[in-house]
């Protein structure tokens, strides 16, 4: 499979190419060797999106919710069929290894329309008994949908996004991430063979201005975004002047609980998965592990053991757990946080160099990083750092460790690990953050909403919930018998 797409723009089911946008180089970052050159779209690009994207719409919320459907569901299955090739293609745009890009891209973006092309024909509203007559409510598309993402998962950002604004009966416009721009073009293609009307889901290539020319487009309703806080808050205030609908997936620095009754072997493998899956490039990832200081040094013991046996190299070959970091300017950001966290002060346990890999020397690798002693004031255990970088601090006391785990400006996720069943419910109740796990973490599906409070987040994705977030109430009063005179 050629990884050079045919043109950079995927508008009104075609691919489209403007020779004067600004270049942006695809690279693998294992290598560090551009895979691919595509051009940002302009203004003029811009609008072509939008005016193809309104016809799409026309067409597209004409049809009934069953046929809608079928395209979605006719899309899973190319997606699965292709998923080998469409694996490769996102480890190299994101250099994360096969053996992740096999189960948690395209197939989740097969998942998620698989699970909204089977809800298109059950979105309902409410029948309210009105006087001489009733009332009903009807939930209807937005129109246009601007999806604009992130770089750590890039098609299944795209699928999470077009599956619910698709079902609907929305069209969309996609930014991926001018960082892995890729895949998105692929997704774009299959629901082109799917069925889906030319111009139901298009893609176009740009950095933040070419984000912030479609959140701005006055033909665009809604805006869906995945990315960082501060960039998450640009994009809703741009949208906010028009009073567009938004939904925002921001950052996290979520923290995981291991309580002194926990079964410490699966709290490590938790605090393993919630740090170092993706080179630790995950929005809800379980930056801050709360140990109770009892359990402590089991707890080391064994992380330390098992972080060890992390297998880092090339993520094209099936046996590596651990790829790169995605850019050079994502190595520098994260070895910055590091520097930043031997000078505040915390251990460096284990980790924090570059590993020694033959023939990946200009690949951006880092070492699984573990700080402990660390105090929850630094740096390091206040900001997102997005990459593999753990802080472990320890705590007495339930209460203490709750209100610690809560003093965060963020609230996307949380975890805790304890044998106690009250314990744990109890513990996920006092919990500020839209999703809580128990004795496990980073475990997706896309039935249950997906989310974050506070600066983490607008909105839903998946589950029934996204619905809410896709489509627009409308009230209809219906009245059966013949009006009193009014005067
Ligand atoms: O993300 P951005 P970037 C964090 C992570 C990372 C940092 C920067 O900490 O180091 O963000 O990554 C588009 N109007 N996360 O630069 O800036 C941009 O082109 C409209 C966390 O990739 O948030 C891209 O498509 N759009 C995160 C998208 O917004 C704009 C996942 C995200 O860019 C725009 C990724 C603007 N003004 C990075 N400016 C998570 N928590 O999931 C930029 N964009």
């Amino acid at each position: 499979m050629p990884i050079q797409p045919q043109a950079s723009h995927y508008i009104g089911g075609r691919y489209i190419e403007n020779e004067t946008g600004e270049p942006i180089d695809s690279r693998f970052p294992a290598t560090g060797e551009v895979i691919a050159t595509v051009r940002a779209a302009d203004a003029a690009i811009v609008d072509q999106a939008v005016a193809a994207a309104r016809k799409g719409y026309e067409e597209w919320s004409a049809m009934s919710g069953a046929d809608r459907g079928r395209v979605l569901c006719a899309a899973a299955r190319i997606l699965r069929d292709r998923n080998e090739e469409l694996a490769m293609l996102e480890t190299m745009d994101t250099g994360r290894p096969l053996q992740e890009t096999r189960v948690a891209d395209a197939a989740s973006a097969a998942d998620c329309l698989e699970f909204f092309g089977g809800m298109a024909d059950k979105i309902r509203g409410e029948q309210i008994s009105g006087e001489e007559g009733f009332i009903y409510t009807r939930r209807e598309p937005f129109g246009i949908c601007a999806g604009i993402g992130a770089w750590n998962y890039p098609i299944q950002n795209a699928g999470w996004k077009a599956a619910p604004a698709l079902a609907c009966g929305n069209a969309m416009i996609f930014k991926p991430s001018e960082t892995t721009p890729l895949s998105t073009l692929k997704l774009a293609e299959i629901l082109t063979e799917a069925g889906a009307p030319d111009g139901v889901f298009n893609v176009i290539q740009g950095r933040g201005k070419t984000g912030q020319l479609l959140a701005e487009h006055p033909g665009v309703e809604k805006v869906s975004f995945t990315g960082s806080v501060p960039t998450g808050l640009k994009v809703n205030a741009s949208a906010a002047s028009q009073l567009k609908h938004t939904t925002m997936e921001l950052g996290g620095k979520s923290p995981l609980i291991v309580y002194d009754d926990a079964d410490i072997e699966s709290a490590v493998i938790g605090a393993l998965l919630g740090n170092f899956y993706s080179t630790g490039q995950v929005c809800t990832n379980c930056t801050r592990v709360y140990v109770h200081e009892t359990v402590m040094d089991q707890f080391l013991a064994q992380l330390s053991e098992m972080t060890r046996r992390i297998r880092i190299g090339d993520p094209r070959d099936p046996e590596t757990q651990m790829g790169p970091l995605v850019s050079d300017t994502q190595l520098a950001a994260v070895m910055s946080y590091i520097e930043a966290g031997k000078a505040e002060g915390a251990h460096l346990f284990l980790g924090g160099g570059r590993p020694a890999l033959p023939g990946l020397e200009d690949g951006s690798f880092i070492e699984p990083t573990i700080f402990t002693g660390v105090r929850d004031e630094m740096r390091i255990a206040r900001e997102e750092i997005f990459g593999p970088v753990m802080c472990v601090m320890s705590f007495a006391g339930d209460e203490e460790v709750i209100e610690r785990a809560n003093n965060t400006a963020f609230g996307l996720a949380a975890g805790v690990f304890t044998k106690d069943l009250r314990r744990a419910h109890r513990t996920a109740d006092r919990l500020q953050a839209g999703i809580c796990w128990i004795n496990n973490f980073n475990v997706y599906t896309v039935q249950p909403p997906f989310g974050g409070f506070k600066k983490s987040g607008i909105g839903r994705e998946n589950g029934f919930a996204a619905i809410e977030y896709y489509s627009q109430v409308k009230t209809v009063f219906v009245h059966l018998e013949p009006l009193a005179p009014a005067y």
